[in-house]
């Protein structure tokens, strides 16, 4: 029996993938394959990606990747855009990574309005380092560090930086996703496409949230994961276009 190729021509074949069962991560990876593959953009591009559980995205994309220090993705992708404004250049960041440690450089670099795009994955923890809570956690929400549950008067609300990004006038394509269903995932890759296509048109600043199932850290199966995140999840973080000022629009 011949066996199809399954791998978009960018994706590794034949690694063994490190993520848990029911992780998004490997799900956003594969439509970024796709996409570098279907817009012919693979040869030129450059990824940035974070610490964070998608620290080994090198093993599977096949592509130039940088490893960034924890948070400072956009600020290295500035300087590599900047510098070789003929490449294509995004980041790839959890939400430790982009909302919390990274702060500054997310802010000021959409602020700026560089030319690079930004997929951010919201999966409201700390992955990798145990599940931790993040400023994206949802109040009420258990984590190792918020065991009785994200408390406002001390914790805070959770952080809606995409929403404070899409505020800002370099910011040219902002829109919030989800992975956790067959169309939901058709979704995400349309609205990953329009912010790469924001980048090769010499267009600015993009940004795409991604709510991503963590179901070790959740501490869900894989299905009550997906589910958590349109019965729970989106309420707090409401999927749509945050801001699309495509062609010099508000
Ligand atoms: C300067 C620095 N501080 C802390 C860490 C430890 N650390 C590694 S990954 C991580 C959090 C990752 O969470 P997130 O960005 O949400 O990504 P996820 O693992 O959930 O995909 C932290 C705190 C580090 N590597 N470097
Ligand atoms: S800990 Fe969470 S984010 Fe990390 S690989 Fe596992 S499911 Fe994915």
């Amino acid at each position: 029996m011949k066996l199809l190729n399954a791998f978009p021509k960018y994706h590794k074949q034949n690694v063994v993938s490190h993520y848990c069962p029911g992780c998004g991560h490997g799900i956003v990876h594969r439509l970024v394959a796709e996409l570098l593959e279907e817009m012919d953009l693979g040869k030129r591009t450059v990824c940035v990606n974070p610490a964070g559980c998608a620290v080994l995205a090198y093993k599977y994309l096949d592509i130039d990747m940088l490893e960034s220090a924890h948070g400072r993705g956009t600020a290295m992708a500035t300087g590599i855009k900047r510098v070789r404004p003929d490449l294509f250049v995004f980041t790839y960041q959890g939400d430790g990574d982009l909302a919390a440690i990274g702060t500054a450089e997310t802010i000021h670099s959409a602020n700026r309005g560089e030319h690079i795009c930004v997929i951010f994955i919201n999966n409201a923890v700390y992955g990798m380092t145990g599940g931790q809570m993040a400023p994206t956690t949802l109040l009420g929400m258990k984590t190792t560090t918020s065991p009785g549950g994200r408390n406002p008067r001390f914790e805070g609300y959770p952080l809606h930086i995409t929403d404070v990004v899409a505020s800002f006038p370099g910011v040219v394509y902002a829109e919030r996703v989800a992975v956790n269903g067959p169309a939901a995932v058709q979704k995400t890759k349309k609205a990953i496409r329009t912010a790469f296509q924001c980048q090769v048109d010499g267009q600015g600043y993009s940004i795409i949230e991604v709510l991503s199932p963590c179901p070790t850290n959740w501490k869900k199966t894989p299905k009550e994961s997906f589910e958590w995140v349109s019965e729970v999840m989106m309420k707090e973080f409401p999927l749509g276009v945050l801001t699309d000022k495509r062609g010099g629009g508000a």
